[in-house]
């Protein structure tokens, strides 16, 4: 390896050089020399970037394979983006443009940069869990008897910051690994010792070996790098490795941040009283010997070189790497250097010791020794030899609204019917989809789905139950063409198993339909990795059930009160919560049609602007069962509902009162109307079955007005346009009210919105609905205020 790797080593230390110094002068550029113009600081990792310029160089340059996807630590992009400049897929132009509208971004991300980022990252710890969710992606789609099996297999690699282990999502994540038999997944810590806002405790390595090497995961330590294991040869090289690693963290750091002449007092004072330690020392400069002390193994090519091609086995591997942050740059090892930036003459001294004139210093090869050998290497590294990178696949035709029968039933249990539907259908959207749950599979409905179409293991394994004659109606069956993938109770697994599954098509080329349900409420458990998922444009049905104070027994521990507002504003997430099961069929059917598609954002401004460019979809349902209205869905209605609401009681033109709901207070909205209707009052009902949609597509058509499009007229508008100006507006649901209370500013109804925002009880419906204002009777009194003839300003 040694001696083919000459010419590679070389080179990729050019290129490490060449990278550090654009990603400094790339930070440098937009804090200092771009006109600021609004005062607010502009940012940006140089420190960060500098601690994995060696890494990040060897990787891509020597390492990496096309099929390999990389998740880059998040404030490492300047280098990230510099070593994409230099490899041809980033321009000069947004390097110019780092952090500024329409540059590289801030931080890796697939959707917004143009250059060639696998998975976004920026929630630190969340990038590094993901490779290991798209590694079992990768086996799931491979064991599936589809044209990608031919595809060479890639690495999953997280490029991750020491600090970033203190997440806790790491250490779910490394469990559900472990069940799961994880493979062919690498991550590569960063350990510089330093986090934000300091240095980290001393010996985490241990832990970190400790930890990982209980998950089954293979831990490879690299310290020194080849200077330093030269320097530990020579004659009482021994003392100096044994003073290097009994140093503290901190002390390390401070010196490295003092320099040549600070080591040599230091190591003086401490052990070069002895002949042949004076004697190594005094054989350095000053600059040698702070050479030496940086000369950890992350920062070393021929070593990272070594490292990575030693480990050939498909085992899950953490690479402990020891760097420097900082490293290369006169912010080295300071404790305050995570946002520290180098001054303006630190940074002239950096340009002079990388030979760069002035006036060049974007220029590609700049200062480098024999740059058309250097754009031969780089055109020939193996990573930069097949484009495109990122793959697609062709949408899979849906088969249409599976409509479950007209008997009273619940949200739930008609998603588990319309999903056994699909299942006994042999279509090819039933074999794409892909369905996960954090050990909820069975009390969220999916128990008939599982049965039919069974759990994947990459290894077959049968229901010991089954075997042994136990009567039980759950045959939980493993084998490499299950279709379920059974997940422990970690939320946020949960979700970057579907940002994974959702990314399939771009990842391996293979289309997957990922479903994923949850109880409602512990949505918020997983949160922060569902809008990560959003945010990478992945694609897939999330199911939060049962919700609200409807699941009455429950308690409040399991209320869900802010969850639909979490899906109207989460951005790439459609969310719908429907009352009856044919209103559930006509979504889930647009759903999986939706999730596929990948059309250019639409210039104009119209209804709902992400129906072009598709997305997630969140359904909100209940397991309280309520009585359906008789009908066939016509195509007129399967539209409105897809736009979020329909008449159940269609206005007259004396209209007085409207009542709107959403989801299961369908049967107390329909109850108030009879009642209100009995008194002559007359009444229309307002079904909703997205908030979302209707608020977006209001939103979109008041700015399509502002840019002087007088023609787009929203959903809402059109419906309430239909009732006369002086009728009341009643909301209802079984959430915080303020999901629907903005009706009333569409066209400046009278509106009381009644809903859910304080911790509930125990108890059943009817007392949780009277407790918090949700029963009929409520409604009818909200209802007799809204219309009443004294204005509201006559209470004041
Ligand atoms: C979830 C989350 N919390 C906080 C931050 C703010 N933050 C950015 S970097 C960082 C420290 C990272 O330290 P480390 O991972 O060791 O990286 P390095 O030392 O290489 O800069 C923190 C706290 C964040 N990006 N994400
Ligand atoms: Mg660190």
């Amino acid at each position: 390896m040694a001696d083919e790797g000459i010419g590679r080593v070389e080179a990729i230390e050019a290129l490490t050089r060449k990278s550090l110094w654009l990603a400094s002068w790339m930070v440098h550029h937009a804090n200092h020399i771009r006109p600021n113009v609004d005062g607010v600081k502009v940012g940006g990792h140089q420190a960060s970037s500098a601690s994995m310029a060696a890494l990040l160089t060897t990787l891509y340059f020597g390492i990496l394979k096309p099929e390999d996807r990389v998740a880059v630590k998040p404030h490492a992009a300047p280098i990230f983006h510099a070593i994409q400049y230099l490899m041809g897929r980033q321009t000069r132009q947004k390097l110019i443009d780092f952090r500024a509208f329409g540059g590289a971004q801030s931080y890796p991300s697939r959707t917004k940069d143009t250059d060639d980022v696998d998975f976004s990252t920026g929630s630190v710890g969340l990038g590094v869990a993901f490779t290991a969710f798209a590694s079992m992606i990768q086996d799931y789609v491979r064991a599936k008897d589809w044209s990608g099996k031919d595809r060479p297999e890639g690495r999953m690699i997280a490029l991750a910051g020491d600090a970033e282990l203190d997440e806790g999502n790491i250490y779910e994540c490394l469990l559900e690994g472990w069940k799961h038999g994880l493979r062919n997944c690498w991550w590569i810590i960063d350990y510089n010792r330093q986090s934000l806002d300091g240095v980290v405790r001393e010996g985490l390595y241990d832990r970190i070996e400790a930890i990982f090497k209980a998950f089954g995961w293979k831990v490879v330590t690299l310290k020194y790098g080849a200077l330093q294991r030269a320097a530990f040869a020579e004659p009482g090289g021994d003392r100096l490795k044994a003073w290097i690693d009994a140093c503290p963290n901190d002390l390390y750091s401070a010196l490295m941040f003092r320099g040549g002449a600070a080591w040599r007092e230091r190591l003086t004072d401490a052990i070069g009283d002895q002949g042949d330690v004076s004697a190594l020392l005094a054989r350095r400069s000053d600059e040698e010997l702070a050479t030496l002390m940086a000369n950890l193994g992350g920062h070393c090519v021929e070593s990272l070189l070594d490292q990575f091609e030693a480990a050939d086995s498909e085992q899950p591997t953490v690479f402990i790497n020891y760097t420097v942050k900082g490293w290369g740059t006169p912010l080295a090892g300071h404790k305050d250097n995570h946002a520290g930036q180098m001054t303006s003459a630190q940074i002239e001294q950096l340009r002079q010791s990388h030979r760069i004139r002035d006036g060049h210093e974007w220029d590609l090869f700049e200062g480098l020794d024999d740059p058309e050998a250097l754009s031969d290497f780089v055109r020939n590294v193996p990573f930069n030899t097949t484009l495109p990178r990122r793959l697609t696949a062709p949408a899979v035709p849906t088969i249409g609204p599976q409509f479950v029968g007209t008997g009273a039933t619940s949200t739930q249990a008609a998603f588990g019917r319309i999903l056994d539907a699909i299942a006994k259908s042999d279509s090819e959207m039933a074999r794409r989809i892909v369905t996960t749950a954090p050990d909820v599979t069975v009390s969220t409905g999916l128990g008939a789905w599982v049965n039919r179409r069974n759990l994947f293991a990459r290894k077959e394994m049968a229901d010991l139950f089954q075997k042994e004659a136990i009567p039980s109606t759950q045959k939980w069956r493993f084998t490499p063409d299950g279709q379920h993938m059974e997940l422990g109770i970690a939320e946020m697994n949960l979700m970057l198993m579907l940002g994974a599954a959702g990314l399939s098509h771009s990842l391996f080329g293979e289309r997957l339909l990922p479903i994923g349900t949850l109880y409602d409420p512990f949505i918020s458990r997983g949160l922060d990795a569902l809008n990560y998922a959003c945010y990478q444009d992945a694609r897939f049905l999330l199911v939060g059930t049962p919700s609200g104070v409807s699941l009455a027994g429950e308690g409040g521990a399991h209320q869900s009160i802010a969850s639909p507002l979490i899906g109207m504003a989460q951005d790439g997430l459609a969310s719908f919560e429907p009352a009856f099961a044919d209103e559930l069929a006509v979504i889930i059917d647009w759903a999986f049609d939706y999730m596929q598609r990948s059309g250019d954002a639409r210039s104009d401004l119209a209804d709902w602007p992400r129906d072009v460019t598709g997305g997630s979809v969140y359904l909100r349902l209940s397991t309280r069962s309520i009585e359906q209205v008789p009908r066939e869905v016509d195509n007129v209605l399967a539209n409105s509902i897809i736009r979020g609401a329909y008449w159940l009681k269609p206005p007259t033109p004396e209209c007085e009162v409207v009542v709107a709901y959403q989801g299961v207070l369908a049967s107390e909205a329909i109850e108030a109307a009879a009642r209100i209707g009995g008194d002559r009052r007359n009444v229309a009902v307002l079904a909703v079955t997205s908030a979302d949609r209707l608020n977006a597509g209001w939103q979109a058509s008041q700015r399509a007005r502002l840019h002087d499009d007088q023609t787009t007229v929203s959903h809402i508008e059109n419906l309430l346009s239909e009732i006369p100006h002086r009728a009341g507006i009643v909301t209802a649901i079984d959430a915080h009210p303020a999901t629907l209370g903005w009706l009333g500013s569409v066209l400046g109804h009278r509106t009381m919105a009644l809903g859910v925002e304080h911790f509930g009880q125990t108890g059943t419906v009817p007392d949780l609905y009277r407790h918090f204002g949700l029963d009929a009777e409520t409604i009818v009194s909200a209802a007799g205020q809204v219309t009443s003839r004294r204005s509201i300003m006559n209470a004041f």
